[in-house]
């Protein structure tokens, strides 16, 4: 089922009405946020030179110190009055990010989120259990609101305490299960242990995944785990943007469908800036074009992706993003070789014998980097062969020298022994960056 109409419209009238709201936001952001029209002056551009969507290329970044600088409300184009909610995301150092919603923001949110859902294989007979840590994180209640207005029966279980969210799970008969891919896995370890078997005795058919990447090569562990019966799919947002529902995998599984009727997503050369053709990858940059709160223009996300605009065997018309290689600050630079973590993840988890946790961590050891990953293995027994250990570091070894060009020192360890996550994962530990 395609949730709207506007999913399905030819590519001229999609953007007619990209450009008229695009016009819109602009004179508004130029009216009331000092720091954008200061960019704007600087840049010598103004409101009427925006004609054709084109034209957007003229008009300056923004970033995320953009929002540092005017914390917490400086770049919000409403009166505090005016809003209803306001969530945060999580700076790691120093001040969060601040985002708002007015009334109307909040419809448009649960409108977005509710066309991903669907996209996803949801329905109003679904029984949502939402396992996204409830809080300042955009992704419990932008989802709440969405499965709540498609009619799903909705579980606020929030992340953490996995023993008995299996519990509801089962006595609740959960359909649909909401998690950053890496908890679900984690929920799917733990129902095991508890004796059960998630593709029998749970009935959970519909994984909306999101908040993190899911590559494939994870998606394939999810099945393992949940059983084929599972449509798992990943929907991407940013809290900057709107929290999730920005795009959404539908079940045809080849890029995420972008809500093009709130928002402009163009592909830059994140060094230079330059603006990106069709199928190019690069960093994705995304204009709010119907918000009121925060209609952030050009917003550099950081995350790597490429756009698709042809359209999708499911009957949408709206450009897909491919899912996101990794994030352009991500990005590892080892002993010169470029990769990103989800690079190393696809050649560790095509590995049958180990399983889908791993840690990575990169030093340096006499002016060299040395890269270090330790990876669980799926069946403990492996422990008891000195010699297949060997042989298996071995060929994890040489998988990364030869797909990725990088050398690593590949510890094999116990399954279950390396830390879990309930929201989104951290994988990598660089200690260069404090050298
Ligand atoms: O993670 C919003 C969200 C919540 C999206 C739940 C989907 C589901 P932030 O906490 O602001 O917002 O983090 C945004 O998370 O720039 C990406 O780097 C990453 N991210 C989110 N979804 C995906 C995904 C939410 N499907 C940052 N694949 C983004 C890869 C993702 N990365």
């Amino acid at each position: 089922m395609i949730w709207a109409k506007e999913e399905t419209l030819p590519r001229n009238e999609i953007e007619d009405i990209q450009l008229e709201r695009l016009k819109e936001t602009l004179k508004r952001i130029y009216d009331k946020v000092p720091a954008y029209r200061e960019k704007m002056d600087k840049a010598g551009v103004k409101c009427e030179d925006v004609k054709t969507l084109n034209d957007i290329s003229k008009l300056p970044f923004t970033i995320k110190q953009d929002m540092r600088d005017t914390y917490p409300y400086g770049m919000f184009t409403v009166e505090k009055k005016d809003l209803v909610r306001i969530h945060a995301s999580s700076g790691t150092t120093g001040k969060p990010t601040v985002v708002g919603y007015t009334k109307n923001d909040m419809d448009i949110w649960t409108e977005c989120v509710t066309r991903i859902a669907c996209m996803g294989g949801a329905c109003d007979e679904d029984v949502a259990q939402i396992s996204f840590g409830y809080g300042m994180f955009t992704g419990a209640l932008g989802l709440h609101y969405g499965l709540e207005n498609m009619g799903a029966s909705v579980i606020p279980a929030s992340s953490g305490n996995t023993q008995k969210q299996i519990m509801y799970m089962q006595d609740f008969g959960a359909t649909l299960l909401v998690a950053t891919p890496s908890y679900a896995l984690h929920m799917g370890e733990v129902a095991k242990e508890m004796g059960l078997d998630p593709a029998k005795d749970l009935q959970i058919k519909i994984g909306l995944f999101g908040g993190e990447g899911m590559t494939e090569p994870m998606r394939e562990e999810m099945y393992k785990l949940w059983g084929s019966q599972l449509k798992a799919t990943q929907n991407y947002g940013m809290s900057e943007l709107i929290g999730p529902g920005v795009s959404g995998e539908c079940l045809e599984l080849c890029g995420m469908h972008i809500n093009e009727d709130h928002f402009i997503a163009e592909i830059i050369n994140p060094d230079t800036g330059e603006v990106l053709g069709p199928g190019e990858r690069g960093e994705l940059v995304v204009s709010c074009i119907s918000k009121e709160a925060l209609p952030l223009i050009r917003y550099r996300t950081g995350d790597i992706t490429r756009l698709f605009y042809e359209p999708c065997k499911c009957g949408r018309t709206t450009v897909r993003m491919e899912n996101i290689s990794g994030r352009s600050d991500d990005m590892l630079i080892i002993r010169g070789v470029n990769v990103f973590p989800s690079q190393i993840e696809e050649v560790l988890l095509k590995v049958e014998e180990i399983g889908p946790h791993y840690e990575i961590l990169i030093d340096r050891k006499n002016y060299l980097d040395y890269m270090e990953i330790k990876v669980e293995l799926a069946d403990e027994r492996l422990l008891d062969s000195y010699a297949s250990l060997g042989e298996l570091e071995k060929r994890i070894k040489l998988s990364l020298r030869t797909v990725l060009g990088l050398d690593a020192v590949i510890k094999l360890v116990a399954p279950r022994s390396l830390q879990r996550f309930e929201g989104k994962a951290r994988r990598v530990t660089d200690l260069r960056k404090n050298k």
